[in-house]
């Protein structure tokens, strides 16, 4: 194995990062490079798995495949998703660890598709016993990623199936390791990409994909047919165009009317007069105030947006119901562990940047934070902390645009809010002008009325920040309307007021009478902020194990490799900087007595037992006998083994150990020593 590891290495590049002869950029391309030519699409640095997207079907999935990773160590084959599986998948079942897997990276690198191997290779190697309750659950998790996809992705230029929402799904797996549900977050589904919305199931045999596997989640007929009428709802409210007499608004095309009646199953005059009025309480007074053909057009949209959205989360909570974990049994036994795999949307950098490309790249800022946390921070304080000797690796730590972001009072989402509770008229310029106040001195924005010389700054429209990942120039245009998010309370009342059920019960807040309405809700902007705090906190509570995808060129080429663009990912998903910590640092870490327990027969000074004043002595004993002595720190209560090679080597040896161990035991069995 290890001459195979070895010819892996030279033919094809480096299978980890951190074998690299110098840590440099060009030094990392060239590998990156050569072995995305070669086929050889993952690569490791230690336990991170870097992918560059193939373009093309490999022949890396199947069952044999599987079978070669199963159950093995990260470095006894080549570079794989598998492998990265197979780790959190142990983890989680040897040493009873909550384990995550974040997969990152910019749209179209990849990341839906790795999240779909992964789970397929947790559905392959589990339930040996085939039970049938756990074959139900993992058809049900499986299946429930086409239903999702198909309404949740879309067609556009850089990925034609792209996720338009972020996902978190945990496994949840019983005392035998087998899976017995799950859970699915989403987060911040794009609700304009219903413009892109009719590519997604587009043919035939789609539909009838979609259709099929609704119906194994669960789905009645009647919700079936409620979920078509939604989106043909959503269709027709793309034609409804209103026009003006005098100075009434009206609709112009009133047969879409009764089409849209009879779609959401209410009365044609409610349709119309939620179209084109709102009701609104002055003091005891109710009043119907009629829209200007702006407003209509302003509420259409919402109404659009908001349905989609509804139907959105609706199913995915209906697919919670069926998924959440029912095995009594493995909460009787107390062990009910998880395994969470985060895909999630990478920073975006587009022509026009505005509220949507703000959140996610706000999100990325979190995730760095929580990869830096976990892995650069985390793992110089060990060695601090162990007293090994150790050189700071300097990194660029984002907290700060972090903060710039979230923090109360003064972060962007604070001020955005502020600018949104102000009555009278709130415009997106006083919001800019607002952040310009409260930022002036911040050393990541900036704006052009901040620095006037700025061209690529416009006046009351833009203003920059420095991501971690580059500097994005925000259009303010939109803002105030997507974090107010509001929906005409009419448009809630018509639908909760629709007979068919399914519908009703997706629009409860539409029970409020217009007097009782006083809350105001959420903003966008505090809910994703919200929803992201609790996601950190929720990965931060488990083992992480890392996927950072690239994407290697903007034309989809299996061919090409993109130097500048691949380069500028590499740069900000911070990859450099991890081999350095991992370079520096040590591949493998384990208490004395834990490392004992599992080498000691390799060594006479310690099999069966060591009369050694300590532990840490007998493992010093262990490795100097070994010839490892070399490649290893010896920490306050750990080991510290420096490369793979070495621990591979010992995991060698033991094997080898415990088959003549096996073998004499087999002999004196049958009686022939
Ligand atoms: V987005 O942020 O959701 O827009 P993703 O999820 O990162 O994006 P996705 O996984 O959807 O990208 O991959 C984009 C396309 O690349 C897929 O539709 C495949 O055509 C192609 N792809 C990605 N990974 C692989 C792979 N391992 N093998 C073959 C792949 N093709
Ligand atoms: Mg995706």
């Amino acid at each position: 194995l290890l001459v195979m590891a070895e010819h892996e290495s030279l033919e094809f590049g480096k299978a980890d990062f951190v074998l690299l002869d110098n840590v440099s950029m060009e030094e990392f391309m060239a590998n990156l490079k050569l072995r995305f030519e070669k086929g050889r699409i993952y690569t490791y640095i230690g336990e991170v798995v870097v992918s560059v997207n193939p373009y093309r079907a490999m022949n890396i999935y199947g069952r044999d495949v599987i079978e070669q990773y199963k159950g093995r160590e990260l470095y006894e084959r080549p570079p794989h998703l598998f492998a990265i599986a197979d780790a959190a998948y142990k983890a989680m079942k040897r040493r009873n660890k909550d384990t995550c897997i974040v997969i990152s990276g910019e749209s179209g690198a990849g990341k839906t598709e790795a999240s779909k191997y992964i789970m397929q290779y947790i559905a392959a190697i589990t339930n040996p016993n085939q039970r049938a309750e756990v074959e139900r659950v993992k058809n049900m998790l499986l299946k429930s990623n086409c239903v999702l996809e198909a309404f949740g992705n879309a067609k556009t230029n850089r990925n034609d199936n792209s996720s338009r929402f972020g996902k978190y799904m945990d496994i949840n797996f019983d005392f035998k390791g087998d899976p017995i549900g799950g859970h699915i977050n989403n987060y911040l589904l794009e609700k304009v990409c219903i413009a892109l919305f009719s590519s997604c199931i587009n043919d035939g045999a789609d539909f009838k994909a979609v259709a099929d596997a609704m119906k194994v989640i669960g789905f009645t007929g009647d919700e079936i047919q409620t979920v078509y009428k939604i989106l043909a709802t959503i269709l027709h409210l793309g034609n409804l165009t209103f026009g003006v007499d005098g100075d009434v608004t009206l609709i112009e095309n009133t047969k879409l009317v009764s089409v849209l009646r009879e779609l959401l199953s209410t009365k044609e005059e409610n349709v119309e007069k939620a179209l084109l009025y709102r009701t609104v309480a002055t003091g005891r007074d109710v009043i119907e105030k009629q829209h200007t053909t702006q407003e209509a057009n302003y509420g259409r949209d919402a109404l659009a947006k908001a349905m989609y959205e509804r139907l959105f989360c609706w199913i995915v909570s209906r697919i919670n119901d069926v998924i959440e974990v029912r095995n009594y049994d493995a909460k009787i036994h107390g062990k009910n562990t998880v395994i969470g795999v985060l895909d999630i949307y990478g920073f975006e950098i587009f022509q026009n940047n505005s509220f949507e490309q703000f959140c996610i790249n706000y999100c990325n800022e979190k995730l760095q934070q929580l990869f830096i946390q976990l892995v650069l921070k985390q793992e110089q304080e060990e060695y601090q902390r162990e007293g090994i000797p150790w050189k700071h690796i300097d990194y660029f730590n984002n907290q700060i645009i972090v903060d710039l972001v979230e923090q109360q009072h003064k972060g962007i989402f604070a001020v955005l809010d502020e600018a949104c509770m102000n009555v009278g008229k709130v415009t997106d310029e006083v919001f800019l002008q607002g952040l310009n106040t409260k930022l002036a001195k911040h050393a990541h924005y900036t704006s052009r009325k901040l620095s006037p010389t700025d061209k690529s700054l416009e006046f009351d429209r833009d203003f920059r920040i420095r991501h971690y990942a580059g500097d994005v120039v925000y259009s303010v245009v939109g803002f105030i309307d997507k974090n107010k998010d509001t929906l005409f309370q009419d448009f809630k009342r018509l639908l909760y007021n629709s007979s068919n059920p399914v519908l009703k019960a997706m629009w409860p807040e539409g029970k409020l009478r217009i007097t009782e309405v006083t809350k105001r809700p959420l903003t966008a902007a505090t809910l994703f902020k919200n929803s992201m705090i609790s996601l950190v906190e929720n990965l931060a509570s488990k083992e992480p194990y890392y996927v950072r995808c690239v994407k290697p060129n903007d034309v989809k080429s299996p061919l090409l490799f993109e130097h500048e663009r691949c380069r500028h990912q590499v740069e900000y998903l911070g990859l450099l900087e991890n081999v350095r910590v991992r370079r520096a640092g040590f591949a493998n870490r384990q208490t004395y007595p834990r490392f004992l327990q599992r080498y000691k027969m390799i060594s006479e000074f310690t099999w069966p037992n060591h009369d050694l004043p300590s532990d840490k002595e007998a493992v010093k004993r262990l490795l100097q006998g070994c010839g490892f002595d070399h490649d290893v720190a010896y920490g306050k209560t750990k080991v510290f083994i420096r490369t793979p090679r070495t621990l591979f080597s010992l995991e060698e040896q033991r094997a080898e150990m415990v088959k003549r161990i096996v073998l004499f035991l087999q002999k004196v069995w049958r009686g022939t020593i």
